[in-house]
């Protein structure tokens, strides 16, 4: 479900299930958190995430829908296999850039947002959309969105679940830089090898603090504990399946608040 390719110091590793616009199944995460392990035992200093084209221009579609639980659990638990994965790059011993040509859906919106750096062309864009399915998103997840956007822009994009284009994104600084499509491979390239010839110690030190500094908000055990107990209700609600069942039976879905 993925390519990888190592340039030098640089790590590629490539989104590859066209039918399911790379929805983000158990199955593909296994395969990415797997290609950064053995990229940090072979000491690889930069990341690139792209994805290989398909037809509907999708980067990813986001999480793999059918497999959202509906047995009254949290569907973004810590141990969510996309959760593991987004860890796994803020972990990563050095920055990892997401190269982006499509459009971006759901948690792979919040996976671009836990990447270090993201570089798109004028194709790319970027939803947050668990409004759309009834999703209770966490907290963690929201906090991503917090440390990269102002919260106005942040509160727009989980409010309407529409699609913020290339120009607005650049602008909001989802993304570094768009550049022209076709010297979006090696302007992220060149980016990420310039990258490879400093100091490492002191990179993989400074990308540490920047995650530890931007997690420094401390919550109350009993703060933490009010989160948890309003995303249960979201996800115990009616609505909940409904967004699912919806997609699944690709029609719109009918939200009643319940
Ligand atoms: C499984 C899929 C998916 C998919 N999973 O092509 O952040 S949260 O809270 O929202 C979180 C829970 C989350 O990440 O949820 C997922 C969020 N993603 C989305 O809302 C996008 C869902 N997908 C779409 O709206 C459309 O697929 C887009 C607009 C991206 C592309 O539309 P297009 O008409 O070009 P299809 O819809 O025909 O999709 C092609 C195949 O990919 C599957 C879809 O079911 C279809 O499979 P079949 O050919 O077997 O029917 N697919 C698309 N997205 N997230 N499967």
């Amino acid at each position: 479900m993925i390519k990888t390719e190592i340039q030098g110091k640089v790590g590629i590793v490539s989104l590859n299930h066209p039918e399911k616009l790379n929805a983000l199944s158990q199955a593909m995460v296994h395969d990415l958190v797997e290609a950064f392990e053995s990229f940090k035992a072979e000491k690889i200093r930069v990341v690139i995430i792209t994805a290989e084209p398909n037809e509907s221009n999708v980067w990813s579609a986001g999480h793999y829908i059918p497999e959202l639980p509906e047995n009254h659990e949290d569907p973004l638990g810590y141990y969510d296999p996309l959760e593991v994965l987004l860890r796994t790059i803020q972990r990563y011993p050095g920055p990892v850039i997401t190269q982006v040509h499509g459009s971006v859906w759901g948690g792979a919106c919040d996976l671009i947002m836990s990447s270090d750096i993201s570089i798109g062309d004028s194709t790319c864009s970027f939803a947050i959309t668990p409004a759309k399915i009834g999703v209770p998103y966490n907290a963690s997840g929201i906090g991503h969105f917090i440390a990269r956007l102002d919260l106005n822009q942040a509160k727009e994009m989980f409010f309407t679940a529409r699609p913020v284009d290339a120009a607005m994104a650049e602008n909001w600084g989802i993304v570094n830089h768009i550049v022209e499509g076709d010297q979006l491979a090696a302007y992220t390239m060149e980016m990420a090898q310039h990258i490879t010839t400093l100091a490492p110690l002191s990179i993989e030190v400074i990308k540490e603090q920047f995650r530890i500094l931007a997690n420094s908000q401390a919550l109350s055990a009993d703060v933490f504990e009010k989160i948890e107990g309003l995303r249960t209700r979201v996800w115990e609600s009616k609505d909940y399946h409904e967004g699912i069942k919806a997609f699944n039976e690709k029609r719109k879905p009918h939200f009643t608040g319940e």
